[in-house]
């Protein structure tokens, strides 16, 4: 029966092998690795190119490589990656455990990375920090609560004081509250796992744009994470509650409870308001990739890792649950990963010229290559993109 259900929530795009393993997209088992050693005669042929209208033949060149070898293509914007004397300097927010944990270790272990920990408890971070073997120079630790707003403007102005630079952004902190009865709430009164999800990771991309736009780093990016869940166009999308913003009625009204504290103006759903805000995770990074990719050269992204079953995302659901979810994506589903496999996925996200696109929503196939992924036709909806980004302005007092 539960199966049969499940069968019938099946999307075309969904393929069903014949032991009745799901696969999430077609394209996801029919596409092939790519190929290391082209990727490196790719980049050796960009170092042969220097002026303009060479640098366009050598896109134009290695553009032809790569598509054949992954689906990503670098845009104009995006200055081809050149052998930089400083390291980059990401801020991760949500950096004190699961994927924004084992994404800092990634980076930091390149050598090439210092990372910026914002994250809501300073000494969790630290820990977290040193425990998974971070050396001192390569992190910094700095307080950020995403569910006020007014910590999110501190963040912005101590993050300033300390002059550094900023090359990328990576918007990664969620909370879920998968059995609350009741909402609960932000500092300024929105529903948490939206307030915090994003509308406090809307307030602060939107401070650290002008941050991000002033770095002489050749490759600038601003990377927000967004999950298969909030896509309705594949079978995870499907387990209900289903993501669906509605009219964002009563995001609209606040928010508050007072009126709705869910954004299509429903009943409260904790599993539904968490997978709503990866919808708008997903919708805002189109925005902004429509409003500032051209004008500031920064590349906006957002990824679904894979299903990290075994986060701290899930430390409110119920034991049970808790207990069976990771052999259940181990074995059945196929959709786990590794912390620090999804870690390194999302670090190719920051720093892997291949992945330098802007405006798409990365995904991994079973060989863990990385391909352009199709976003449901709610979470690719440019017009409620562009109400969504009227309405949260209003709300974090932007507008
Ligand atoms: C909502 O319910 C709640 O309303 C909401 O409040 C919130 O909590 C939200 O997302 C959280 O959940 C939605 C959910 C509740 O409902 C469903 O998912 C509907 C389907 C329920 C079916 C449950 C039966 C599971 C059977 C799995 C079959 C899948 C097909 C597999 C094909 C296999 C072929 C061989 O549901 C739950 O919360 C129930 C808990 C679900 C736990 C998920 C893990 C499933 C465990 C299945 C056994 C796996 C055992 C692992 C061992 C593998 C060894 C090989
Ligand atoms: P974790 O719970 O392990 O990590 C979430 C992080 O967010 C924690 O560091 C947590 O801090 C931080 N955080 C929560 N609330 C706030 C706040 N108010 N201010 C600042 N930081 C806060 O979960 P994951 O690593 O799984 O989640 C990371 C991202 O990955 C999320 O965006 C999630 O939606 C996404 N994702 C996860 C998937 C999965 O299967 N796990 C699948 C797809 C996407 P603290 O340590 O203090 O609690
Ligand atoms: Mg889901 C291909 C199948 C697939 C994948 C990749 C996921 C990912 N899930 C899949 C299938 C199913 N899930 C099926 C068939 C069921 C019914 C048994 C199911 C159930 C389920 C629950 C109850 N799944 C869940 C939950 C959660 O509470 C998690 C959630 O929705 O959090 C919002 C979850 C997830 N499943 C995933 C992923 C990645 C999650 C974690 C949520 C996220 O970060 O977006």
């Amino acid at each position: 029966m539960a199966l049969q259900a499940a069968y019938s929530l099946l999307p075309s795009t969904i393929s069903i092998q014949k032991e009745g393993k799901f696969n999430v997209s077609l394209k996801e088992t029919t596409l092939t690795g790519f190929s290391f050693s082209n990727q490196l005669r790719a980049d050796k042929i960009s170092t042969l190119f220097t002026s303009k209208e060479q640098r366009r033949q050598k896109a134009r060149f290695c553009n032809g490589i790569r598509a054949q070898t992954v689906t990503a293509t670098p845009t104009a914007n995006e200055a081809s990656p050149k052998k930089t004397m400083r390291k980059g300097t990401a801020v991760i927010t949500g950096a004190s455990s699961g994927l924004g944990l084992a994404t800092a270790k990634a980076l930091a272990e390149t050598g090439k990375w210092h990372v910026i920990m914002a994250c809501r408890n300073f000494l969790k971070a630290e820990k977290a920090a040193r425990s998974v073997g971070m050396s001192k120079e390569d992190y910094t630790v700095m307080h950020l609560d995403l569910a006020s707003l007014e910590s999110v403007r501190q963040f912005v102005d101590n993050f300033r004081r300390t002059e550094q630079p900023l090359d990328v952004l990576v918007c990664n902190a969620a909370v879920y509250q998968p059995t609350a009865k009741e909402p609960s709430f932000t500092a300024e009164g929105f529903e948490l796992s939206v307030g915090t999800n994003h509308l406090g990771h809307f307030l602060l991309s939107r401070l650290l744009l002008d941050d991000l736009q002033k770095s002489d780093y050749p490759s600038k990016r601003m990377i927000i994470v967004g999950s298969i869940t909030g896509n309705t166009n594949t079978l995870a999308g499907n387990v209900p509650p289903k993501a669906n913003l509605g009219d964002l009625r009563g995001l609209a009204s606040g928010l508050s409870g007072q009126n709705s504290s869910m954004i299509d103006g429903g009943e409260f759903d904790g599993a539904k308001a968490y997978k709503d805000s990866k919808v708008c995770n997903m919708l805002t990074m189109q925005e902004l990739h429509r409003r500032y990719h051209e004008e500031t050269g920064v590349t906006f992204a957002s990824l679904y890792p894979g299903c990290i079953a075994t986060t701290g995302l899930f430390r409110e659901h119920i034991p049970l649950f808790r207990l069976l979810f990771p052999p259940f994506q181990k074995y059945i589903t196929k959709g786990y990963v590794s912390e620090e496999e999804a870690g390194k996925r999302l670090a190719q996200v920051v720093s892997d010229p291949n992945l330098g696109k802007s405006g798409v929503y990365w995904s991994w196939n079973n060989n863990s290559s990385s391909f352009e992924n199709q976003l449901s036709k709610e979470a690719s909806d440019a017009e409620k993109a562009k109400k969504l980004w009227e309405v949260s302005e209003k709300l974090v007092g932007l507008a």
